[in-house]
């Protein structure tokens, strides 16, 4: 037994926008369990209790230490009944009953083979559950119609389901800036997402494109996409236009937490080098890659917006609402007390306005 004395008490800032979350995580046996409830959760469509479950592993992802006791666990903030039952569970029995029967459960699985296809999401998942359609193969024999993205989906799964490189997302960041600078000269390219946090892998890779000039950017996005195509690069692609000066609900304010700027959801077809060839003999693999568009106005916010990570952002933006009466989107930051915008050109402005130290890309790992 430990005694009192000897547990190392935490201090920890509830919201995850003020702690540095770094991918030194001391804690993976706690947030492996509680990120799997969250998942499930979500799959599940229950969104309460699947952010309540992030924000629970969120936490323990930013302790400084490894957490051996519950004693340790007092007074900290994110930690509900339900997840305080579930470390419990963890530190007593090296593992979560809960996350041990959700792992085996015939629904689980199914959802997560199915929401494995690349335009599958939660809700056709279950349609399709509910059809007796549990995996890959009774998927293809069922008749389902699937439209243009799923296909491309099951077409590629095992390559969208095997993690992207750094280095191959750094040849994708070569290949996009080839085509940026091929149809409008002094654009530029940044690589955001998880690969901007320094995670050494990621499940896409994350690109925002501008151009110094305002309003040259304009247009920019079927060009750099027709230029992509005309290479052999794209195996698929779909492009939705700029919708953030047509929007009714001010700027700051989108309906959800989606952005308005002209993006492109693509599959590109990476050419793999001599060391990656595998026993296959295939010579390239498919990789998921997201292209954003923003006008040079809204850059810093829309970068720190595609930065990530997903409970990162959302905890900015109820930091911004709910302790700065201040409304924040990819696009911009609105302060509805002194009801003007706040212009920014850095990261560090915004976290500024916002009252926050600021955070680099490698701490918000949350
Ligand atoms: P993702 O690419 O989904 O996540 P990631 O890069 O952190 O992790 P992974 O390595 O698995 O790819 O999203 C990146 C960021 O983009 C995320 O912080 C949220 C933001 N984003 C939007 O702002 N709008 C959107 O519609 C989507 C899909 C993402
Ligand atoms: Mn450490
Ligand atoms: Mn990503
Ligand atoms: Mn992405």
């Amino acid at each position: 037994q430990i005694s009192e004395a000897e547990v190392a008490l935490f201090s920890v800032s509830s919201y995850a926008c003020q702690r540095r979350t770094t991918l030194d995580n001391h804690n993976s046996n706690l947030t492996d369990a509680l990120s799997l409830l969250a998942e499930n959760a979500e799959l599940n469509n229950e969104d309460g209790r699947g952010v309540a479950f992030r924000r629970a592993a969120a936490l323990m992802k930013a302790l400084p230490t490894q957490v051996i006791s519950m004693s340790q666990l007092r007074g900290l903030p994110c930690l509900g009944e339900h997840s305080l039952r579930v470390i419990k569970d963890v530190l007593e029995n090296g593992v979560s009953s809960e996350v041990e029967s959700t792992k085996q459960s015939k629904r689980y699985k199914a959802l997560k083979i199915l929401t494995g296809i690349f335009g599958v999401g939660a809700k056709t998942a279950d349609r399709w559950i509910r059809e007796g359609i549990y995996n890959l193969e009774q998927l293809r024999h069922s008749g389902q119609t699937l439209n243009r993205a799923q296909k491309s989906g099951l077409e590629h799964y095992d390559d969208l389901n095997e993690p992207v490189t750094k280095a191959e997302a750094d040849a994708i960041g070569e290949i996009v800036q080839k085509a940026v600078d091929s149809v409008l000269t002094g654009s530029q390219v940044a690589l955001t997402g998880g690969f901007r946090r320094g995670k050494l892998t990621g499940h896409d890779v994350d690109f925002l494109i501008t151009h110094p000039e305002e309003g040259k950017e304009v247009g920019l996005m079927p060009k750099v996409v027709a230029w992509l195509e005309s290479q052999g690069f794209l195996l698929y692609q779909k492009t939705t236009r700029n919708s953030y000066l047509e929007s009714k609900d001010g700027p700051a304010r989108p309906a959800s937490n989606m952005d308005r700027f002209e993006r492109c959801f693509s599959i590109f077809k990476l050419t793999k080098g001599k060391e990656q060839e595998t026993a296959s003999h295939k010579i390239w693999r498919a990789v998921r890659v997201d292209l954003v568009v923003s006008p040079i106005s809204q850059f810093a916010f829309a970068v720190l917006g595609w930065t990530g990570s997903k409970l990162f952002e959302r905890e900015l933006r109820r930091w911004a609402g709910h302790e700065k009466n201040m409304s924040l989107s990819s696009h911009a930051l609105f302060d509805n007390t002194q009801n003007k915008y706040l212009r920014a050109t850095s990261e560090e402005e915004i976290f500024a306005y916002l009252g926050l130290e600021y955070i680099p890309p490698s701490e918000r790992n949350a």
